[in-house]
């Protein structure tokens, strides 16, 4: 990889990470060292930063471009990637590298990890020998999936994928694998607090270990759990792993446990062929019933409406559907199927559609599809407040990538919620993710109930459902905040409970 001449200068330790890089020479650190005046990687990565390779004589785009790619300041929030990409890619990876013989162990890493709900980049964790380092590299380099490795270094291989995703690997022995999991996981400011943690505890907190701060001496670090009981502190989920207040951190000890998939009993808004999905619902009962047996439930919400032309059902044509799902449950001898629907947030915050209709529903879930501009509180509360709506459907309309929520006093829309016992949705669908994490995390504080939906239109969309859990997590949710892991009667309850509080 490198061309090193006879005469090549040494390359400084401090700036060793640089030398790994692919077609660096040695005489080309030396050059970045001079021109730039940098000592160490934290100033070399300000130089860059600061746009300062550039003017480096003899350096070319394509290294620019491998410089940036190893040092990961290629990252903007526009390259950011949807969590679900991601998760898809680094479980292929995942795959591949488990059946390698030389792969001890491999989990994801980073903020895939973690699930916030862009990431990065891939970051993975291959526990393996110093011994089979060289043969990985070179199973790696020959994967179809690799386009190219744009920098090497003793336990890092940085490798830039045919599908433009960069996959950064690490490697630790053993010995290191808990702690370069919990290391490599991070976030940067949750190390920062382990490693202040260490501190106080006479350790040092890295990749390679806990270590005793004067004799070097290694503590601990095969397992995650061995570094957090050497620091004294309990297991804490990655998800959770974000940078809080030491206080927030030890209030999260204090959950049950955070929400699994596997608690989930149903599957609160599924649009159908009836409107703008592409499955009868016949298709999807059997496809849920089978794909995910643990749900008891689910609920048929298409868009109705009319007001709309296209891709809605119009409500004289409810009574229609209702008639199929009655004949659907009866074959399947009970009522898995409720009947649902998704109305329209007028301008006004009213419902679209006139009670009457409303009140026919097992579950009436309202949604803004309009003016996400301008600021919505008064919209949202008003939604909340109307005796038939259940839920409302994506409460602050963002699209990753596309649009931010729009303006609203949460703290008076989650209080509304709450008063009114009106659930909001965790939207699971990858470019929503609506209630985002830190919203979660405040509408539960405030009381509110939450139902995580998958917001199906087709059947490959139902798996959606593991993100939405994944931003519940994130947002601290344990099985009791989430309405949709309680049975049905349990549902029954919740709405009767809506009603008697909207007629005091
Ligand atoms: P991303 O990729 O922007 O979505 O976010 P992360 O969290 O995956 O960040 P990344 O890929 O740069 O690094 C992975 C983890 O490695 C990070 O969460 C914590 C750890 N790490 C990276 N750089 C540092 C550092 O300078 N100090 C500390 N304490 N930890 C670091
Ligand atoms: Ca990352
Ligand atoms: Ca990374
Ligand atoms: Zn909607």
């Amino acid at each position: 990889m490198k061309r090193r001449g006879k005469n090549s200068p040494a390359i400084p330790a401090s700036l060793a990470p640089l030398g790994h890089v692919k077609d660096i020479t040695a005489g080309e650190v030396q050059a970045i060292q001079e021109t730039l005046n940098v000592n160490s990687i934290r100033e070399l990565v300000a130089a860059i930063s600061n746009g300062l390779l550039e003017t480096v004589q003899g350096i070319t785009a394509v290294q620019i471009k491998n410089i940036k790619r190893a040092f990961k300041l290629y990252k903007t929030d526009d390259t950011r990637i949807p969590l679900w990409d991601a998760r898809v890619a680094g479980q292929e990876l995942l795959r591949i590298f488990a059946q390698f013989p030389e792969v001890e162990k491999v989990a994801l890493t980073g903020s895939l990890r973690r699930c916030k709900d862009t990431v990065g980049d891939i970051d993975i964790l291959i526990q393996a020998t110093e011994a089979d380092r060289r043969k990985l590299l070179y199973k790696i380099s020959r994967m179809p999936q690799t386009e190219s490795i744009v920098a090497t270094g003793p336990h890092h291989f940085c490798v830039v994928l045919r599908n433009q995703l960069q996959a950064d690997i690490r490697l630790a022995t053993r010995k290191h694998y808990g702690a370069s999991l919990l290391y490599y996981t991070g976030s940067v400011p949750y190390n920062q607090y382990l490693e202040k943690l260490a501190g106080d505890k006479g350790l040092r907190f890295g990749p390679l270990g806990l270590t005793d701060s004067q004799s070097g001496e290694y503590v601990a670090g095969e397992q995650e759990t061995d570094i957090f009981r050497h620091l004294g502190i309990g297991y804490l989920d990655p998800e959770l792993r974000e940078g809080y207040e030491e206080k927030t951190y030890a209030a999260f000890y204090q959950i049950p446990s955070l929400v699994t998939f596997n608690q989930l009993k149903g599957d609160m808004q599924i649009h159908t062929d009836w409107s703008d999905g592409t499955e009868s619902i016949a298709a999807i009962a059997r496809y849920l019933s089978h794909t995910f047996p643990h749900y008891q439930y689910i609920v048929i919400t298409d868009h109705v409406s009319g007001k709309r032309p296209n891709h809605v059902l119009p409500p004289e044509d409810l009574f229609r559907q209702a008639e199929e799902i009655d004949r659907i449950n009866a074959l399947m001898g009970f009522d898995y199927i409720k009947k649902g629907l998704e109305t329209d947030i007028l301008e006004n915050g009213a419902p679209e559609l006139a009670n009457d209709i409303l009140l026919q529903a097992d579950w009436v879930v309202a949604s803004i599809h309009t003016d996400f501009a301008r600021d919505n509180t008064d919209r949202l509360i008003r939604a909340c407040e109307h005796p038939a709506v259940h839920c409302i459907g994506h409460p602050s309309g963002r699209m990753i990538g596309m649009r931010p929520p729009y303006p609203a006093d949460w703290n008076a829309v989650f209080e509304a919620a709450a008063r009114t016992g009106t659930a909001l949705e965790i939207n699971s669908r990858p470019n929503r993710l609506d209630l985002n994490d830190a919203l979660i995390h405040q509408a539960i504080s405030r009381g509110v109930t939450l139902v995580i939906n998958s917001d199906a239109r087709t059947l490959s969309h139902f798996d959606f459902m593991k993100l939405g859990v994944s931003m519940a997590r994130r947002g601290a949710c344990s099985k009791r905040d989430i309405l949709n892991t309680w049975s049905w009667n349990d549902v029954e309850a919740f709405k009767a409970a809506k009603q008697r509080l909207a007629q005091q």
